[in-house]
């Protein structure tokens, strides 16, 4: 049984992984899946603990057609809506095909936040990442920042609040959706890698290796809070500080970058 706070990796090589709860799913192309018609596939959503916390997700897919129909979706984790989905793409009703996203929260209804990704295209492959930190969710795609979302971000399990479940889904017959792969790194694990005691084998695969993104949006979203540049978040008292220094994560990096290109090994 996968843990919530572990790291997940799905191929679609082998199964859906922890895509339990899967309706008309086309699986007949080895390595991805894809929706078309009525169609969904997500994690159980149990309870607040169910999916994921704070982290980092990045979903390859490819988006068909320009009529609202395909979704990648996270949702509540007690499966209670109104709440707190978060909607990493979908397709606009406006007829030109284009994508956005939607934060949505219960304010009694269900109110909601949309913002476009003007001048993606559908039809072609992309890599869609949704990183969520406490108080900040950053999308990409193609490694490209397209949203930010400060306002009405969920608290997750593990601070108080509830997680999401990874979803897709697809409801009409002239769009579709393919999955190639779904990777989610903990915000912790990216915390841990960083400290200086560790010391990760360049063996370990990709989800090992260090997401400064996610770091530097912690460290910003910390230094909002709080008014200090720290990576400890909102549980770390905020004593005054007589100097405040911001960090040089480019520095950092290339610190990380030697010290892996001398010893072969992820480490400050
Ligand atoms: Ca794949």
């Amino acid at each position: 049984m996968t843990n919530a706070t572990d790291a997940l990796s799905i191929s679609f090589d082998n199964g859906f992984g922890t895509l339990g709860n899967a309706w008309n799913i086309d699986q007949s192309v080895a390595g991805q899946i894809t929706l078309a018609g009525n169609a969904s596939i997500m994690e159980w959503a149990t309870g607040p603990a169910a999916g994921h916390g704070y982290g980092t997700y990045t979903i390859a897919a490819q988006v068909n057609g320009n009529q609202p129909g395909p979704g990648i979706v996270f949702w509540p984790g007690d499966n209670n809506w109104p709440g707190q989905e978060i909607d990493l793409v979908e397709i606009t009703p406006n007829g030109d095909g284009a994508q956005y996203a939607t934060l949505h929260w219960n304010d009694g209804g269900n109110a909601y936040s949309p913002q476009v990704f003007w001048g993606v295209a559908s039809g072609v492959p992309h890599e869609y990442q949704m990183i969520w930190a406490p108080g900040v969710i950053t999308m990409k795609i193609d490694g490209a920042v397209r949203a930010t979302y400060t306002d009405h971000v969920p608290v997750d399990f593990a601070h108080g609040g509830m997680n999401d479940t990874i979803g897709f889904l697809n409801n009409n017959s002239h769009t579709s959706l393919t999955v190639f792969s779904v990777d989610y790194t903990p915000l912790g694990a990216s915390s841990a890698a960083a400290a200086p005691a560790a010391n990760v084998g360049a063996g370990s695969g990709a989800a090992a290796m260090i997401d400064w993104n996610a770091l530097a949006i912690q460290v910003e979203a910390n230094f909002l809070a709080t008014g200090r540049w720290d990576l400890n978040g909102t549980a770390t008292p905020a004593a005054p500080q007589p100097e405040q220094t911001p960090v040089d994560w480019n520095a950092i990096a290339a610190q990380v970058e030697a010290n892996y290109a001398a010893t072969g090994s992820w480490h400050l």
